[in-house]
């Protein structure tokens, strides 16, 4: 799949079913994990989503439509320190509300850091995603930052945590674009055949 265009919808406080209600694909994580270096990197644009060196910031719902087909949804990050109680209840509900409300879609990316063993937070995603059985592909972020040789040492832990099997796991790079391509194959495939059944 090639992306032809990528524009900016909207950024919503809740959920709202946007109209035409089109297939999505989710981009989930933790605070500054790399959601929106991803998206743009998926679109090849510099600013489409607000990238920040300060985690927390993305605390919206973020609505972009690519070839006029499909919604990428880059869902508000988890696991920043800061955030008191209330910040993390409000966090919660719109997660909650929008797996509940949306009816579309197709794929959950769960992003989580090359560098770095799953936290508290990304095993809770994880349940939350299995508990839910929204389809979902582990993406592992930033991995120009480390070597490719060390890659498979790092995704051990990586697997071993969210129970995924290594050649499940896309390992990405927004600097190199290093990923990108299969990427786009897993988009493909979770659009065109959104309904496959399990093997028996
Ligand atoms: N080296 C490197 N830096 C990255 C990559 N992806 C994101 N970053 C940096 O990590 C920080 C957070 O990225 P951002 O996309 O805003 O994370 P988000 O909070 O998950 O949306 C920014 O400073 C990015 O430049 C990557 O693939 N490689
Ligand atoms: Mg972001």
């Amino acid at each position: 799949m090639e992306i032809k265009s990528a524009a900016f919808v909207t950024s919503m406080n809740a959920y709202a079913a946007p109209n035409p209600a089109l297939p999505e694909i989710a981009v989930a994580g933790k605070s500054n994990v790399g959601k929106s270096s991803l998206i743009n990197s998926l679109c090849r644009r510099k600013a489409l989503a607000k990238t920040s060196a300060t985690p927390g910031k993305t605390r919206l719902i973020n609505l972009f439509l690519l070839n006029g087909e499909f919604h990428l949804v880059d869902l508000p990050g988890y696991g920043f320190a800061k955030v008191d109680k209330k910040e993390k209840l409000r966090w919660a509900e719109m997660m909650e509300g929008y797996f509940r409300q949306t009816a579309t879609l197709r794929l959950t990316l769960h992003l989580v850091d090359i560098r770095h063993e799953p936290t508290q937070d990304d095993l809770q995603m994880n349940e939350f995603l299995r508990a839910t059985g929204q389809p979902f592909l582990v993406v592992a972020t930033k991995a120009d930052k480390i070597s490719r040789g060390a890659r498979m040492k790092n995704l051990a832990p990586i697997c071993r945590a969210l129970q995924v099997q290594p050649w499940q796991v896309i390992c990405y790079s927004s600097e190199t674009n290093d990923g990108r391509e299969q990427l786009l194959e897993a988009l493909e495939k979770a659009l065109t055949e959104p309904d496959e059944p399990d093997a028996p």
